[in-house]
């Protein structure tokens, strides 16, 4: 008889639903939104409505660990397997010391339990570890910087609002369960505003739409501020409790406004039009997107916003606010862990392919990668494959042979989110859930954690690491389970984080050494313009139908599609295949007309595979943030170029 059980998505996503799987004979019939989870509702996104049949029982899945033969992956015994890992890595921190072992984690699953796999490597070690974060490092850094920590306002603050400016964010596609709540501010008569240069499906949710040069963000803002100083739209208070008030003031008066409007590559209407939907309408909510600080400038983009909120008295007060991640680890105790402090070397994220190649004394001798495609998802794709393929042992563990781990010598079969017990926090609302083993995993695979604690056994560290999820999440929990967000209570249902408070730096106090917040007072750097040579900035952002390059073989045949404006397309008619070129690399793509997007973009979905020749980060250069050690994604700059159809013997194939 069918079963319908409680569990939680893990997938790198700001919603962290409620899921209820209906589970028949060990079997997972379907999954759904679960109803009484309060930010879920019910529904799901496209992608993971097609979880069951694209993931879980997808015929690609993994179920036996593969080991590098003759230059082929081979099926392996488990206890083969892990003897060979476990030998591996007592090998090289017996001869070059733990510095020469790196272990890659990235936002495969966002299960806290993962963290045990960090655990694992830190006591073997500690070794080799990453820095800086390829997807928030920037916005992060600028607002510790601004406000002391990063935090966003409860989820159903939006509520409280009169005005929202969406900024740089498509919720149509990165946040699904942000759209109920923004259709029901529309329907209230709440003016919403989006800031994108992309012209994206949200659009038609909002009163007023600006699309700004990539990167143009900084100007735009600081022209917005020039409007609200001189309409009087400022809080008389702000210079109480922000620093840098007056050099802020006089940075947003060093340029006209035709000027910002010009640096911002808009028109002076379209700033004032901004300026007005969000000064005269009070409280209002900034929700900033992650796309915006990808770049080059991010922090400083961000930076600026926050400045916006301050000035104009919208930060600590309920309905405004300048909402970027929430803190989704916050309510969780890792007093186990000692994290980057302790490690003997980090490579920093974006650079990874030149770092671990660069790397010396010790050189890195093996990498492991638990939860990531760094080949396909990370800049300068070969640069990370050759990094990986010329270690003395890789070993990578996927539920799929991935860009990543076909570079590997060791590959090991993990579960999917249905298959394992973990506990999820949420980088845009506040509750906190529990995932569950809705049914066992197929004969071969084991979780992270048994792998860890297979591992552990062997190098010495069983007594620490023993594989029992509960005991882990007891453990993480052990601080909010007095205030009723234990284990034991989030068997129940979702429970909100107990120590995320209901206004956010309530009082305008912050969490800063003086208490005070930071508003930026100078003008960052730009961002590489395009040039006759390169005209077009690579946009390669989240498509709906994916989770990065989570996709199926079948989803990755024939070229990528690549949008731009018609005036963009050198004369090529829509569908011509065509090549697109950056200074490291190319692919072929089948051009798509769209005449709603500026003339300086092309858009391609990010998570192709290198493998299919679809990847754009095969041509995006590894460049960092401004701050946070991010990777600037979006700042390279590419051209079109014709090409004749290719021949069937020049086509990527997927090969092993
Ligand atoms: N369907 C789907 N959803 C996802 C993901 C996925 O792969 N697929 N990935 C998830 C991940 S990893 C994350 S981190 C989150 C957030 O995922 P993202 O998709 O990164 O989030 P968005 O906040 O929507 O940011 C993207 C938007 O930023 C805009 N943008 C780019 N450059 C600029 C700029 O210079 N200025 C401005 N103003 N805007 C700019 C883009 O045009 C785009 O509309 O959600 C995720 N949700
Ligand atoms: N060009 C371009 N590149 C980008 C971005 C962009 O916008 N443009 N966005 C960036 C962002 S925001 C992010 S967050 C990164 C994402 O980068 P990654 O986190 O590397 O992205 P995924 O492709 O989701 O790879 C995760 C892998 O983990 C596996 N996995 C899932 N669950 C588990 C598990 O429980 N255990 C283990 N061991 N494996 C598991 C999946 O099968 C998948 O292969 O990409 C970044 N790269
Ligand atoms: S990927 Fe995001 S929106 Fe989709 S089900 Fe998971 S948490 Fe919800
Ligand atoms: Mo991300």
């Amino acid at each position: 008889m069918a079963q319908v059980l409680r569990t939680a998505c893990n997938r790198d996503c700001p919603d962290a639903c409620g899921i209820l799987a209906t589970v028949e004979d060990g079997r997972v019939l379907r999954i759904q939104g679960d109803p009484e989870h309060p930010v879920t509702q019910g529904f799901l996104c496209r992608r993971t409505n097609r979880f069951v049949e694209e993931r879980q029982y997808h015929p690609a899945r993994l179920t036996s660990p593969l080991l590098r033969r003759d230059g082929v992956l081979t099926p392996v015994s488990w206890d083969e397997a892990l003897d060979l890992a476990a030998g591996q890595l007592l090998r090289f921190r017996a001869e070059s010391g733990p510095a020469s072992i790196f272990h890659y984690r990235s936002a495969g699953s966002l299960g806290l339990l993962k963290t045990v796999c960090d655990f694992f490597f830190e006591r073997f070690g500690p070794v080799t570890m990453k820095r800086g974060d390829i997807c928030s490092g920037a916005g992060e850094a600028a607002q510790e910087l601004d406000f002391g920590a990063y935090e966003a306002n409860d989820w159903f603050d939006l509520r409280n609002a009169r005005a929202v400016v969406l900024w740089g964010k498509n919720p149509h596609v990165s946040s699904v369960h942000q759209l109920p709540l923004l259709k029901e501010a529309r329907a209230a008569g709440v003016k919403l505003a989006l800031v994108d240069p992309v012209h994206q499906r949200t659009a038609a949710l909002c009163d007023l739409l600006v699309q700004p040069r990539p990167g143009g963000d900084v100007h735009l803002a600081l022209g917005v501020a020039r409007v609200l100083f001189e309409r009087g739209w400022t809080d008389p208070e702000a210079p109480a409790y922000c620093n840098h008030y007056g050099a802020f003031r006089e940075l947003v008066f060093s340029r006209s406004l035709p000027a910002w409007a010009a640096g911002a590559g808009l028109r002076r209407e379209e700033v004032t039009a901004l300026a007005e939907l969000y000064g005269a309408n009070r409280p209002a909510n900034i929700q900033v997107g992650w796309g915006l600080q990808r770049r080059g400038n991010g922090a400083a983009a961000v930076r600026a916003l926050d400045a916006l909120g301050l000035v104009t008295g919208n930060v600590g007060v309920p309905g405004g606010g300048v909402s970027f991640s929430t803190r989704r680890r916050s309510a969780f105790d890792f007093s186990f862990l000692r994290g980057l402090p302790a490690a003997p070397r980090s490579i920093c994220e974006p650079l990874f392919g030149a770092e671990v190649l660069a790397a010396q004394d010790p050189p890195i001798r093996m990498v492991w990668v638990t939860a990531a495609n760094p080949v396909a998802m990370l800049p300068d794709s070969h640069t990370v494959a050759e990094a990986l393929r010329s270690r003395e042992f890789t070993v990578v563990v996927d539920a799929f042979l991935t860009d990543t781990a076909r570079c590997a010598h060791l590959v090991l079969p993990t579960t999917t989110m249905l298959e394992e017990d973990d506990v999820l926090g949420s980088y845009g609302h506040h509750w906190l859930t529990l995932m569950r083993a809705v049914v066992p995993p197929p004969p071969g695979v084991k979780t992270d954690l048994e792998i860890m604690s297979a591992l552990a056994e062997r190098v010495g560290l069983g007594q620490e690491l023993r594989a029992d999820p509960r005991a882990w999440m007891e453990r993480l929990l052990q601080r909010v389970d007095p205030q009723g967000a234990g284990a034991a209570a989030l068997e129940q249902g979702p429970v909100r984080n107990p120590e995320a408070p209901p206004v956010l730096f309530a009082g305008r106090r912050f969490p800063t050494s003086d208490g005070r917040a930071n508003l930026v007072h100078e003008l960052p750097r730009d961002i590489p313009r395009p040039t006759l040579e390169f005209p077009l900035y690579l946009t390669s952002i989240s498509s709906d139908r994916f989770q990065a390059s989570q996709a199926r073989p079948e989803d990755q045949e024939g070229p990528a599609e690549a949008r731009l404006h018609p005036h963009a397309a050198l004369g090529l008619p829509d569908g011509a295949l065509a090549l697109l070129q950056s200074r490291i690399g190319e692919m072929t793509v089948r051009l798509r007309h769209d005449a709603a997007q500026r003339r300086d973009v092309v858009l391609v979905d990010k998570g192709g595979w290198l493998s299919a020749g679809r990847c754009a980060n095969a041509l995006v250069q590894a460049t960092t943030t401004d701050r946070g050690e991010g990777a600037a994604y979006y700042d390279e700059t590419v051209r079109v170029v014709p090409a004749a159809p290719l021949a069937e013997s020049a086509r990527p194939r997927l090969g092993g």
